[in-house]
């Protein structure tokens, strides 16, 4: 008797036709992998599209993402940042003609910021992408501590980063920009762009190879339904006009959505985002700053806030020079920033434990009080 092998009926579980369809998507061998370990043998994979009110948009091949399935998450709820998201890779079961999400597939990347609102959330935007597109334009929204946010997330997901700066037909200073850039500090692409010329984006080409993830991020109006329009070569994703006054866009984009590019890239297009706040992102600011990461390692105290306390690399560092003063004053920042999330988090984990409690005793008090009243009948 041989032992059972998950793998053994690979060829029955996803077919070669399936396969064909689903590497049109990005599908691969470890995620082939995960699927035949973790998912019940009733399923088959499928990838997240876009996410509704109702339920989540999935495909299962390129063709269907002009008509994806909506199906629904089966089985016990998973919390806010384990629930399906775009881009994610899940197991799909159909139980009386409903299709339904069994199973979310570990994600080989998650982009996670703190969700608006004051609770202290996380969010996730996107999963399981190649590269992240942080989309700027000349104007107002090119910003040092805009583009840095955005490359502190996508470092601490392990996504890599591309910075593209659309809108290079207005009047700009090239010396400004690579001064910005400069300013930066990290080895990161930097492409230009203009969405509105024909071969405007063909400096974006080389990540647009079939199977690759790209997902565009950026503030409202910067042009990325625009870009992403002119790499679908189609005009189906709508676009708005900018306020002249602060080049603010209108959030024409209302929600995450995955569309395949004819060259065979995947492209996921999202809404505007008025702040990208940080969150869980410390191997993500060591990463955007290696070389005052390095000073703070020898640190005498572990907790040191590298602001007054004696023994601290850091400081030593920005003494002697080695560090400079803007980029310790960017990291702290970050670094502030994280720790009041953190703490923000621990409030509301701290409330919702509180709240579980409280609701526990109710059931019992009111478990017990239906029985006395059984007794006094
Ligand atoms: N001058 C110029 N305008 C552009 C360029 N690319 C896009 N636009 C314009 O910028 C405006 C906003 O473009 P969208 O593509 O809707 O911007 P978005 O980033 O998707 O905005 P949201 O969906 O609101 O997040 C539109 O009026 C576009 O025509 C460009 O390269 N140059
Ligand atoms: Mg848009
Ligand atoms: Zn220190």
């Amino acid at each position: 008797m041989t032992e059972h092998d998950p793998t053994a009926n690979s060829a029955l579980r996803v077919t070669s036709e399936q396969r064909q369809g689903l590497l049109e998507l990005g599908w691969n061998d470890a995620l082939e992998a995960d699927f035949l370990r973790l998912a019940s043998p009733d399923t088959r994979p499928a990838r997240v599209a876009s996410v509704e009110r109702g339920g989540f948009f999935v495909v299962e091949n390129a063709a269907a993402i002009d008509a994806p399935t909506l199906a629904r998450l089966e089985g016990t709820e998973l919390d806010s940042t384990a629930q399906p998201a775009v881009g994610d890779w899940v197991a799909l079961v159909v139980r009386e003609g409903t299709p339904g999400i069994t199973e979310v597939l570990p994600r080989k990347s998650a982009l996670l910021r703190r969700a608006s609102g004051r609770q202290g959330r996380a969010q996730v935007v996107v999963c399981n992408l190649d590269y992240l597109f942080i989309v700027t334009a000349i104007g107002y929204d090119l910003n040092l501590g805009r583009l840095e946010r955005y490359l502190i997330g996508s470092l601490a997901a392990g996504i890599a980063p591309v910075i593209v700066i659309n809108k290079t037909d207005r009047e700009h200073e090239r010396n400004a920009i690579d001064a910005l850039i400069e300013e930066l500090g990290v080895d990161v692409p930097v492409l230009f762009t203009c969405a509105l010329e024909p071969g405007g984006i063909d400096a974006l080409s080389p990540y647009l190879t079939s199977g690759t993830s790209v997902a565009l991020v950026g503030s409202s109006g910067v042009g990325k339904s625009t870009i992403a329009n002119s790499i679908l070569q189609t005009d189906r994703l709508a676009t708005g006009d900018v306020r002249h006054t602060d080049d603010r866009g209108r959030h024409t984009t209302t929600r995450r959505e995955l569309w395949r590019a004819p060259g065979g890239a995947l492209i996921i297009d999202t809404p505007g985002m008025r702040e990208f706040g940080l969150w869980d992102a410390r191997e993500g600011v060591a990463r955007l700053f290696p070389e005052i990461h390095a000073a703070s390692e020898s640190c005498h105290f572990r907790d040191c806030t590298h602001v007054d306390e004696p023994g601290c690399g850091l400081l030593a560092a920005l003494a002697d020079g080695t560090i400079d003063d803007d980029r310790y004053a960017r990291y702290l920042r970050a670094l502030e920033e994280l720790a009041e999330t953190e703490a923000l988090a621990a409030e509301s984990t701290e409330r919702l434990n509180a709240r579980r409690e409280r609701g526990k005793q109710n059931k019992l008090r009111t478990r017990k009080g239906s029985r006395r009243k059984h007794w006094d009948r």
